[in-house]
Order: C-alpha cells, then structure tokens, then sequence
C-alpha cells in the first residue's frame, strides 16, 4: 500500500480520455489498494486512476459514513439515467471549491469487478451522483466544466495559487521560486 499523490485542476494530465481497463491481475489489484487507501486518506468519497496519474478506466468509491463500504468499478457504462437533480459537488482534484451541477438522481450502469466479472446495478442519490463525477473522469472531463466561465476561471485562479504556495515540487525543480 502506498499513498499516491492527487493531480489538481487545470493540470491538463486529467483532460485524458482513459482507455478500457483489460489486465485483471496483481497490478490492478496493487492499484485498487493504493486507490483506497489515498482516497481515505484525503477524506475523499470517489477517486478515478486518472487523478493519480494512472490512465485507465478504475474507479473506487466509499459513501459510507463508516468508511468501510468499499465499491471499485472497472470500465463503468450507465445504461439508464432518472430523475434529474442539482447537487453541490466538491472533487479531490479541485481541493476546497464545491458548486451545484446537474446530474441524475437514479442510473443504472453495467461495470466489471475486480476479479473481471461484469455486472450490472443500480444506484440512487450520493451514490449514483459519485459514479457520474467519476465516469466524468474517466473522459477527461470535471465538474468545473459544467459551471459559468466566471465561476470556473475564479477557481482555476484559487488553485493556481495554493498550487504554487504549497508545492514542494515545485519548489525543488524551479529555482525562481523562494
Ligand atoms: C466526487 O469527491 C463527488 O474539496 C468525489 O477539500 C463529490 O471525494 C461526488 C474532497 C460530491 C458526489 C458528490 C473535496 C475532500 C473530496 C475537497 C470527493 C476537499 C477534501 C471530494
Ligand atoms: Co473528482
């Protein structure tokens, strides 16, 4: 197990369309684990592979209030879609920032497991939002995207800085930076 570290919008890196996920082995399962335990442990719910850099269709998520709900979904596709809802959406990858969006309030979706099982389910409310932020994700694609050109570039502003305040990466490999 070992913590990954989480890529922050406007990082073109999330703007990637991932392909299928085909290798059901002891690398996916490595992945899934590490996946876990970072989301955990930025006190996330969902977390697609992309946001750790790893580009491929892997998608892990906790709703749970105990945190010990675990739901990993590989190659995810909704098939149906009710009810739509506004909801207010934060995402590890726009740390701090939360905004309504429009998504749906029931899907059903067909996914493989972690052993390569596929199957088919249904979800509602937190769940079923999480799964189409993730799937986003999956496309290259964030909540951001969704809001006003006024709200969007106000929170590319923000994060542009806390990333230039708090990057030790940057830090070490820009000498400009004190
Ligand atoms: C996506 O988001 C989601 O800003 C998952 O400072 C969010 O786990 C789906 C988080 C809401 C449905 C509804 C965000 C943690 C976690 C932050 C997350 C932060 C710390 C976001
Ligand atoms: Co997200």
């Amino acid at each position: 197990m070992t913590l990954r570290s989480i890529i922050h919008y406007p990082d073109n890196r999330l703007r990637q369309l991932c392909p299928e996920h085909t290798c059901f082995d002891d690398s996916l399962k490595n992945l899934v684990s590490d996946m876990f335990e970072t989301m955990y442990h930025e006190k996330g719910i969902g977390l697609s592979a992309i946001q750790i850099n790893v580009i491929t269709r892997v998608i892990t998520i906790d709703v749970s209030k105990e945190q010990n709900q675990r739901l990993t979904l590989i190659n995810p596709v909704i098939i149906d879609r009710r009810e739509p809802i506004v909801f207010d959406e934060g995402c590890l990858s726009v740390p701090g920032f939360y905004e309504k969006v429009d998504r749906f309030n029931y899907i059903k979706y067909e996914a493989t497991d972690i052993d390569g099982n596929k199957f088919v389910s249904e979800a509602t409310e937190l769940l079923a939002v999480c799964i189409q932020h993730e799937i986003d994700h999956l496309d290259g694609k964030l909540f951001v995207d969704y809001l006003s050109d006024m709200k969007r570039s106000k929170i590319q502003k923000g994060l542009i800085k806390q990333n230039n305040n708090n990057s030790d990466i940057q830090r070490k490999e820009n000498p400009y930076i004190k």
